[in-house]
């Protein structure tokens, strides 16, 4: 059965849409393996984004995601990944068509970092590699 790592970033979690995020993965059909909260670290933030690093949004990307809680999931279900990915919509939130996760509940704040409610994982490998990352008791 196919998992992806999701997470709902410190812009979700102080709007309270921790259950709308979670109500839409669930309708969808996907099964909720693990969820838990926490205060992620800088160093498990940088092994995250490791792709993004030296890119003038990272450092920004990492105080944003220290910036406040954040809900990790681990979902399951026949194409996860790509399904979440199409559930929550283009990265940038102004142009991420509505019915989707950013369409509905982001917009561009004027930041130096998108901030737009949620993480998917974008492949098998990366899956893989976040939910150890974020679940290493998994
Ligand atoms: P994540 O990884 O959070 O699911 O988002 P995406 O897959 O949609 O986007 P990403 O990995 O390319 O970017 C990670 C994170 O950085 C922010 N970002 C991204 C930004 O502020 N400016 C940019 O130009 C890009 C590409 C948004 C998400």
């Amino acid at each position: 059965m196919e998992r992806t790592l999701i997470l709902v970033k410190p812009d979700g979690v102080k709007r309270n849409l921790v259950g709308d995020v979670v109500s839409r993965i669930e309708k969808k059909g996907y099964t909720i393996a693990a969820l838990k909260m926490m205060n992620a670290d800088r160093s498990l933030l940088v092994r995250h984004y490791a792709e993004h690093e030296g890119k003038p949004f990272f450092e920004p990307l990492v105080e944003f995601m220290l910036s406040g809680p954040i809900v990790a999931i681990v979902a399951e279900g026949n194409r996860v990944i790509e399904g979440f990915r199409k559930l929550a919509g283009a990265t940038d939130p102004t142009t991420a068509e509505p019915g989707t996760i950013r369409g509905d509940l982001a917009r561009d704040q004027g930041t130096k970092v998108v901030q737009n409610i949620v993480h998917g994982s974008d492949s098998v490998e990366s899956a893989d590699r976040e939910i150890s990352i974020f679940f290493p008791e998994l």
